[in-house]
């Protein structure tokens, strides 16, 4: 098949996903075509099968905001009428399922299909402004398949604009790529950051509100009075002045590694004993399957989509919404028994290997287009 993947280039769990899937495709053979208007942070440009088109962001004394959702629109049509894509595949709706629709309306004589993905802020908090619910319903309308990342998603999405028909596909995680074993990278990131065998408490993001930094630091503050750790916070965006305040504020400066933003995560994360996700919301949390996948205990609030992803008491522990008195809690008891450390970790795996492998996940996304396209499913090996 012949794949326009559209995404935010930036990071954050959208743009990750989009990423990752149009990798996996063209392993699978098929050729997928990136279109935004840089590419996306985990891309490799030299993977087979995988090409990249840059959207132009145009500049002109009329426009006081660049017009993306036309630009990406007329990319979109380009690329779809010279390499004949079957599908435009585009993560979070706004805006780009309106690009999508304009295209194909501007190509009439190639009737692409055009999937949405849903990941959560483009339903939950945008989608919900009063002043975007027609402009999302229309997209969903628009588009000819509709995805959630999780179940939880879905039901959201049907409760704000019902009757559509929206199939969940979870996100996944490559295994090969985030793994426990902790190699020569993973071993030098712990040697440099926790030289005297401290703990490693791991938080990774985009930093914005719905994160909630401030408590990630509040957790990690409780966990310091009680035994030897550190903390290393992955990641940038808007609450970045706010956690190093309160790094300064509780004097935690020693002990915290602000590391920005990272390309690749997997050394970090393997080399890890906790990671702490104590978002407000959460649709999916993919960090949290990431996590888990490397055999490292998630604490999560029992909020959105997380339930779907960790279990309770398998992979880490699930805690009231806010409650981070209770997160440090257990994560003390976590660093402190080396047993329920491993028997965490090891189920966290086992589930990410059971439930979110990319080979279980993807093939679902082919069988997806492959309905759309009225295409025949292919013969199983006998
Ligand atoms: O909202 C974000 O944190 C970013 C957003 C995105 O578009 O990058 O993340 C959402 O999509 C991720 C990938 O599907 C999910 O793992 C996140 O849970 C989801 N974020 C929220 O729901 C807050």
């Amino acid at each position: 098949m012949r794949i326009g993947m559209v995404c935010f280039p930036t990071f954050g769990g959208s743009g990750v996903v989009a990423t990752e899937l149009g990798w996996e495709l063209a392993q699978r053979g098929h050729a997928v075509h990136f279109i935004s208007y840089d590419p996306p942070f985990r891309l490799d440009p030299t993977a087979p099968n995988v090409v990249f088109h840059e959207v132009p962001i145009p500049s002109y004394p009329l426009f006081k905001f660049p017009p993306y959702l036309l630009t990406l629109a007329s990319k979109i049509r380009e690329v779809a009428v010279y390499e004949r894509l079957d599908i435009v595949h585009v993560h979070y709706a706004l805006p780009h399922t309106l690009s999508a629709f304009l295209a194909k309306l501007m190509n009439a004589s190639h009737p692409f299909k055009i999937v949405t993905t849903l990941h959560g802020t483009d339903l939950t908090l945008v989608g919900q402004e009063e002043f975007f619910v027609p402009v999302v319903a229309l997209s969903l309308q628009q588009s000819d398949g509709i995805t959630a990342v999780s179940e939880y998603l879905r039901r959201r999405t049907l409760e704000s604009f019902p009757g559509h028909d929206v199939v969940t596909i979870p996100n996944f995680v490559n295994l090969r790529h985030y793994r426990p074993h902790c190699g020569q990278g993973c071993r030098t990131s712990r040697a440099a950051i926790a030289p005297k065998g401290e703990k490693l408490v791991v938080h990774l993001s985009n930093f914005r509100p719905v994160k909630r930094l401030d408590l990630v630091i509040r957790v990690f503050a409780r966990l310091r009075e009680r035994l030897p750790c550190k903390l290393v916070l992955v990641g940038d965006g808007p609450d970045a002045a706010l956690a190093r305040r309160m790094v300064q504020e509780l004097n935690l400066r020693e002990d915290t590694h602000f590391l920005g933003n990272q390309e690749k995560v997997t050394n970090i994360l393997a080399a890890a004993d906790l990671f702490l996700l104590p978002s407000d919301e959460e649709s999916f949390g993919l960090a949290a399957l990431e996590a888990m996948a490397c055999g490292v205990p998630v604490l999560a609030f029992r909020v959105g989509g997380l339930p779907e992803v960790v279990a309770d008491g398998e992979g880490g522990f699930l805690l009231p919404p806010g409650n981070w008195e209770a997160m440090a809690t257990r994560g003390s008891e976590i660093l402190g028994d080396p047993g329920l450390h491993g028997r965490l970790g090891a189920a966290g795996r086992h589930r990410a290997k059971e439930l979110f492998a990319a080979d279980k996940i993807v093939p679902r996304y082919e069988a997806y287009y492959r309905q759309l396209l009225g295409e025949p499913e292919p013969a199983k090996p006998l």
